[in-house]
């Protein structure tokens, strides 16, 4: 078995510093709101595991519905060499992609990237076990910034799966996609999941469940807060919201107070106070129609080159070449 490699650009340092930054601005300001990349240190990326599972969270298994069905002809169309996956995680709906591209005989090099050092850990050694003679090059990074930075054989197709591009604001997703563009030669390839515009109910409960997993989930980031930055969040007095927003199409998650509140982050000389019933705004999780997702991909410099669907039509795989 070769020996997994793991880069780590994104060192405690570094991690640290962003982290203090993006708790400055955005809880230093109104209204408040936090990144959902801080979600996922252990115990997050644990919990997000569990929300893949619940019965109301479709979209883990309508994306895998639709690479079962797709990635022998996904493995045809690309002929990759080396499979990029932004984002990884647990790696699990990978093996469908491996196992396609290996089957049809270009793969050599697997490149999963991550922000969670732990995750990804856990991520290379099991697909090293499991797909002896593929070379296994981990990344710790940020798939905003580390994107000039990855390894592999052309042709490459990037993976990001998962809807996790839904959690980019419009113009933050216009810069990724361009950044993704850049890095990629002329014949490469970007196979993309996204959620889509669906009824607001459906919605509405995969992103708040009956047994409240996503309720730990979100409250996980006062957690993060607390045993990072010195915080003292009261993470009791915070419920879960999930709410649709009809207006731009997405969900937003957020926290809210359930008392006037004060809080001290010592890391970053805050105080800050919220009333009663305020929130703050902790992850938006965009959902897209087709014309939208072509759209943005053409504006990056791709063309669309497959659109596939689940049998529902809940979610969307788009496969395009640079
Ligand atoms: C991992 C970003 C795809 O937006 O649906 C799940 C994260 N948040 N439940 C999503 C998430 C709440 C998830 N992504």
């Amino acid at each position: 078995m070769n020996q997994p490699v793991i880069d780590v650009h994104l060192t405690p340092d570094h991690a640290s510093r962003a982290l203090r930054q993006d708790v400055l601005s955005g809880l230093g300001t109104q209204p408040k709101s936090l990144p959902p990349k801080w979600f996922y240190d252990a115990r997050g990326s644990e919990l997000f595991e569990e929300i893949t599972r619940l019965p109301e969270y479709y979209p883990t298994r309508a994306e895998r519905e639709i690479l079962q069905t797709r990635a022998g002809e996904l493995a045809r169309r690309t002929g990759a060499r080396a499979l990029v996956e932004l984002g990884s995680g647990s790696s699990e709906k990978t093996r469908l992609l491996l196992d396609a591209l290996r089957a049809h005989g270009t793969l050599d090099e697997f490149v999963p990237l991550d922000v969670s050092e732990s995750a990804l850990r856990e991520a290379v050694d099991a697909i090293a076990a499991d797909y002896p003679g593929l070379r296994v090059h981990g990344v710790v990074g940020d798939f905003t910034e580390h994107l000039g930075r990855l390894p592999g054989g052309s042709p490459r197709l990037v993976a990001f799966l998962g809807g996790t591009i839904g959690n980019l604001l419009p113009e933050e997703r216009a810069r990724f996609l361009a950044g993704v563009r850049e890095v990629l030669q002329p014949g490469e390839w970007l196979l993309l999941g996204t959620d889509l515009v669906k009824d607001p109910e459906t919605l509405v409960r995969a992103y708040d469940d009956a047994a409240g997993v996503t309720a730990q989930f979100n409250l996980n980031v006062l957690r993060v807060l607390n045993r990072e930055l010195g915080a003292d969040f009261d993470v009791d007095a915070f419920t879960h919201v999930a709410r649709w927003d009809a207006e731009h199409e997405w969900i937003e998650m957020r926290l809210r107070a359930t008392r006037v509140m004060r809080a001290a982050v010592p890391e970053v000389d805050l105080r800050l106070r919220l009333e009663e019933g305020e929130e703050i705004r902790t992850e938006i999780s965009a959902k897209f129609r087709r014309e939208g997702v072509e759209a943005e991909l053409k504006e990056a410099g791709f063309d669309l080159d497959a659109w596939w669907t689940d049998e529902q039509g809940r979610f969307a795989l788009s496969l395009a070449r640079a």
